[in-house]
């Protein structure tokens, strides 16, 4: 019998560090190929040292390529995974996020906002995103005092331990799943500019403007602004402190 292989598609580096990490143990034992997105130029140099993290374009990719796997892995990867591949093969999306709630783009940004649930959800990918059977699903509270940089560090931390604990359940399939009872809601790359855009007539409470600047504080980018007399943009962050 040939070896179990798993297809690793990521464009996160930090999560790429982590999972090698991760499959150590595992050497000799399962074979890992590392992926990322074809378009993902921000992909440090030394990741791809000695070929071992290659560029892919999925949709171009065939079923010759694809069965070449026993799993594929979708560890934060920017391409849709094609409808005749995730019909014919099992894929496992790592999704930053908590099933239904907020699926799709920046699940912590929009849970700040709305006070849904936020995690990390494991779970088999069907035609749909971030959508499909849930293997593991943990919640992580949001504080306060947090910023969607400080929350999106403790799911990157939860993706990696859910993976560490669980690898080996995942690569042989020996778990049962479950379907969510009800839809949810996803959030797009619109959704979250359009809540980039400060309003300065808007009005509300001051706990609902705090709540956007710490949903769109995540350094070094520059995400909520307002537009000054002249039309220039004027970023806006917040640094909160709890004492
Ligand atoms: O790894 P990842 O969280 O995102 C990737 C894919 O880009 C995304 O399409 C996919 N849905 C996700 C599961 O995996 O990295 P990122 O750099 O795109 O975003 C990380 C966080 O950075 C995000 O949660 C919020 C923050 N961010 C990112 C960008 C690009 C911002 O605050 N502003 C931004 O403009």
């Amino acid at each position: 019998m040939r070896d179990i292989r798993v297809c690793v598609i990521t464009d996160n580096e930090f999560l790429f560090h982590g999972f090698k990490k991760i499959i150590q143990k595992y050497s000799g034992i399962y074979e890992f190929e590392f992926y990322y997105s074809y378009f993902n130029t921000g992909i440090m140099p030394e990741c791809f040292a000695k070929e071992e993290y290659r560029p892919i374009c999925l949709k171009n990719e065939n079923e010759q390529f694809f069965s070449k796997f026993d799993l594929f892995l979708s560890i934060h990867c920017k391409q849709l995974f094609p409808k005749e591949l995730v019909m014919k093969h099992r894929c496992i999306n790592i999704h930053p996020g908590f099933n239904p709630y907020n699926r799709g783009w920046f699940p912590q940004v929009f849970s700040i906002i709305d006070k849904q649930p936020v995690g990390v959800t494991i779970h088999e990918m069907d035609a749909e995103l971030d959508h499909g059977p849930i293997i593991i699903q943990q919640e992580i509270p949001i504080y306060e005092h947090e910023t969607s940089f400080d929350v999106y560090q403790k799911i990157q931390e939860l993706e990696l331990k859910l993976l560490a604990d669980n690898l080996e359940v995942l690569i042989l399939g020996d778990y049962k799943t479950w379907l969510p009872d009800f839809e949810g809601n996803i959030n797009n790359e619109a959704d979250f500019r359009s809540l980039c855009e400060l309003d300065m007539d808007r009005v509300g409470t001051f706990r609902e403007f705090l709540d956007i600047l710490r949903a769109t504080t995540f350094a070094p980018y520059d995400n909520a602004y307002f537009l000054d007399k002249d039309n220039n943009k004027i970023f806006v962050s917040v640094n909160l402190k709890k004492s």
